[in-house]
């Protein structure tokens, strides 16, 4: 049932992120459903079309560990969870608009994506390169990064090694300064988030240099360094360059200690985290690079762990004074620390020497602020100015030039799995890459494959692979690879502006509806997730796709779901319902989020089934702000379900005959308003705890109230807080509307409005001192804040002409009292 609207009425459009179909729901999606479902319930009531639907994120690597465990397909697997979940869902009263569901696993769904891949192609948005993986060398088979367990393939355990193999890559890094600069439009997104896009984006203003090699022999005479610290050029004492750079890999060619050294580091694994985590080693390569601005001068070049391949030209120069890691590496191989910056408070000719001497003799290199010293033409400049003077001359020297240098990366998208959507790619001999034709889209997977052994089955199978060329007819293989599972996940909010059945990939009302008004998820996906699906928005666009730049204007991110953890006397996890049945000691744990690997988990269907639905929501969007981590306790719940059976008790209550007594038929016909004033303001706010506090309270004085006449301002109450409830507890909400004789339901009718004149809230006279004196007097509500009440005393014109030219060094605030602002 739906509420009838007018075709003018405002669209809003609420999102949850969809679930991967792992088999069955967890507390953490009823938590992320519920907060969405109040959203889209209330928008509805207040007169919105709400688009608010639900799909599934359905390719990815668990449906391929559940075929190689259990001989099930993937695909199956997939669909049975769907079914399961779906069910699960529904259960919770989530009212979703299941004629747009979605299945990312459909060939109706990827037929679409593997077009969009084929426009990147031609738009220069897609292309290939080769790229290190991790190879299982004993499987014989390539791991994702989170099949890398310590440096190890998870099944098999051998070390990872890296391999090298052309994979396709999309180009983010063309949006790289737009997608940083569309976040300070993003108004509606949790600072922390974008401070996450922001350093992943991670834009560096510094300079490309050439160092000369001295006494060179070999074909490049000259290493590109990229540094943002130019102002430290006096304090270099090494060159490093990458294990992959191509220097390094001319000189293992004949350097077998060096080969050695770079099959050492090729181990690591791809991972940036690995690297960074891995013990910092490098290798002397006996060649030396003159210094840019003293040819006399002249240091090691190493080939090092740390230096990544992808980052700026795959070299630096190490200067260990001012920087951590350079400072550990120049300790581990003996090589000079010369301190060219001092802080901001030593002038660069005054006497620093016991603060350079800790320098030395500590552990830490300096990285902060101050003046240059022991750097010829620098000294005395600050580093801002240093950087500029030192750019300037390189520039001079021709030795370098400006550079602003990414962190953020081109997104690699080709998978060596079998369960994602196919890379709709045939490799000739002689046409090389070619296109699949756009009429024979989609590509398909083979449903009749094998898990037997390691490696992809989308290569081992005996017939899929092999085709003609489009081109010139001759044999010819397709790609075997898949795509990147956050591919399906890019697009999916625009297709739900579509049904399922629709042939186009966008329905034109995408670009009325995008961006979605609210993404509610986990916090996980404040940077890949969202950063793709900002990318993809933009390169639909500049193929023609739809006219959306940003995909999500308002984003929530919910907190966790904790719980007490257990453990028997031989340190095994318990569950929480095996706790109650053991007899021997259980130690009890702190709290934290709920994880099966803990066991401290709670199945959403146990309480659904025992309390119903309503009390699980209830107890979920009342304990916390949405934002926060929840605590899970028995009491929590116990105490929910307790205020449901309150409430259906209260509300069915018949009034009492009699006259009602007027001064408390005013009372109550005021907080009525009142509430129904600041719950709507709450759920604006999504302040959906307070939101439910403010019921309570109404409940509780209509309780108080219990027995005594209160003829229409009873009614007026009950049904406001029925029409309060319904959007967090919906059942519950039907049930008592129709018990009190209605024959219309709720979800169909209107949001209620506070009678403004039932509002006004009494106000009350409190006092402004400045240093002891009466300086002023204002009115606030009676239940101001102490941050409202100080604004209201600061704002006041005679408490300012006596603070005057004072500075405030205190203010004291008594709430519904008075304020003092003592001033010197
Ligand atoms: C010399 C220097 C002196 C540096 C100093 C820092 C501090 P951000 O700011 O994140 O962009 N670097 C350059 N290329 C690298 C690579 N391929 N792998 C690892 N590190 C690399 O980092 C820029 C700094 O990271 C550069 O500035 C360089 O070290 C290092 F007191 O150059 B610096
Ligand atoms: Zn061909």
């Amino acid at each position: 049932m739906e509420r009838t609207l007018p075709s003018s009425a405002p669209h809003y459009y609420v999102l949850e992120m969809f679930p991967y179909p792992s088999g069955n729901i967890h507390m953490g999606h009823v938590r992320n459903y519920t907060l969405g479902d109040v959203l889209a319930r209330y928008k509805r009531a207040c007169g919105f079309t709400v688009l608010h639907p639900m799909g599934w994120d359905a390719f990815g690597l668990p449906a391929e560990n559940a075929a190689i465990e259990r001989g099930v397909h993937p695909g199956k697997w997939t669909y049975q969870n769907i079914a399961t979940m779906r069910e699960q869902l529904k259960s919770i009263g989530l009212s979703y608009d299941w004629s747009r569901e979605l299945a990312t696993c459909d060939p109706e769904y990827y037929r679409y994506e593997q077009r969009f891949f084929l426009d990147f192609l031609k738009n220069g948005l897609a292309y290939r390169k080769e790229s290190f993986v991790n190879w299982d060398p004993v499987d014989h088979t390539v791991l994702a990064n989170e099949q890398v367990i310590d440096g190890r393939g998870w099944r098999s355990g051998a070390p990872v090694e890296r391999k090298k193999l052309s994979q396709w890559f999309l180009k983010i890094s063309d949006f790289a300064d737009e997608l940083l600069e569309g976040l300070t439009a993003l108004a509606d997104w949790p600072d922390k988030v974008k401070i996450m896009q922001e350093k992943w984006i991670g834009k560096s203003v510094g300079v490309k240099l050439k160092l000369q090699v001295a006494s060179c022999r070999l074909q490049v005479d000259k290493i590109e360094i990229f540094t943002t610290r130019p102002d430290t050029l006096f304090g270099m004492s090494f060159c490093a360059i990458s294990p992959q750079h191509p220097l390094a890999q001319e000189l293992a060619t004949c350097n077998l200690q060096l080969a050695t050294f770079i099959e050492d580091c090729n181990r690591i694994g791809t991972s940036e985290e690995a690297i960074e985590k891995a013990e910092k080693k490098g290798f002397d390569t006996g060649l030396r690079v003159k210094h840019p601005f003293d040819a006399n001068l002249e240091h090691p070049v190493y080939v090092a762990n740390f230096v990544l391949m992808e980052y700026g030209t795959g070299a630096l120069f190490g200067c260990p004074a001012h920087d951590q890691r350079d400072f550990e590496f120049a300790k581990k191989y003996k090589l000079p620390i010369l301190p060219v910056i001092v802080p901001p408070e030593y002038n660069w000719e005054g006497d620093s020497s016991a603060w350079l001497d800790n320098l030395l003799h500590g552990d830490e290199a300096y990285s902060g602020d101050g003046n240059v010293i022991n750097s010829s033409f620098l000294n005395g400049l600050s580093v801002s100015e240093a950087k500029e003077k030192a750019i300037a001359e390189l520039v001079k020297l021709g030795a370098g030039k400006k550079t602003i240098n990414y962190r953020l990366r081109d997104w690699g998208v080709s998978r060596q799995r079998y369960w994602g959507c196919p890379i709709p790619i045939i490799h000739c001999n002689d046409c090389g890459v070619v296109p699949v034709p756009e009429n024979e889209l989609p590509v398909r997977l083979p449903e009749d494959v094998t898990f037997d052994k390691p490696g992809n089955p989308l290569a081992h199978h005996p017939t899929w692979k092999h085709v003609n060329c489009p081109k010139c007819g001759a044999k010819a293989e397709r790609e075997t690879d898949t795509f990147d599972t956050f591919f399906e996940s890019s697009w999916y909010f625009a297709r739900f502006c579509s049904l399922p059945s629709e042939k186009e990939p966008f329905n034109p009302s995408a670009n009325t509806w995008l961006p979605v008004d609210k993404y509610i998820g986990g916090v996980e996906h404040a940077v890949l997730h969202l950063l793709y699906a900002r990318f993809f928005m933009r390169a639909l666009k500049r193929c023609g796709y739809l006219n959306v730049i940003e995909p999500f204007k308002g984003l929530m991110t919910q907190g966790m779901i904790c719980h007490e953890t257990y453990m028997d006397a031989d340190g095994n996890w318990l569950y929480p319902e095996e706790v109650i049945k053991k007899n021997s000691p259980v130690t009890v744990g702190r709290s934290e989020k709920m994880s099966k690997s803990k066991k401290n988990v709670v199945d959403p269907r146990a309480i659904i089934t025992s309390y119903g639905a309503d009390t699980a929501r209830l107890f979920m969007l009342s304990d916390s702000p949405p934002d926060r981590d929840l605590e899970w306790t028995e009491a929590g719940i116990d105490g929910a379900w307790r205020y449901v059976n309150r409430l259906w008790r209260l509300l069915l209550e018949p009034d009492a005959s009699g006259v009602p007594d007027e001064a408390t038929v005013l009372k109550l016909r005021q907080e009525t308003h009142k509430t129904i004033a600041r719950v709507t303001q709450d759920i604006e706010r999504f302040h959906f705890n307070k939101a439910i506090a403010r019921i309570r309270e109404l409940s509780n004085l209509l309780g108080s109230l219990s027995g005594k006449p209160l003829g229409g301002a009873r009614t007026e109450a009950v049904n406001a807080i029925i029409h309060l409830i319904a959007p967090f507890m919906p059942h519950l909400a039907e049930e008592l509307w129709q018990q009190l004789g209605n024959k219309d339901m709720i979800v169909t009718r209107p949001w209620s409005k506070a009678d403004p004149a039932l509002c006004v809230e009494e106000e009350i006279t409190i006092a402004v001192q400045v240093n002891g004196k009466l300086r002023a007097t204002v009115s606030c509500a009676p239940d101001a804040t102490r941050e409202e009440m100080e604004s209201l005393a600061l704002a006041q014109k005679n408490v300012q002409d006596f603070i005057h030219a004072k500075q405030i060094r205190k203010i004291i605030v008594v709430p519904g009292k008075i304020v003092n602002v003592v001033a010197a």
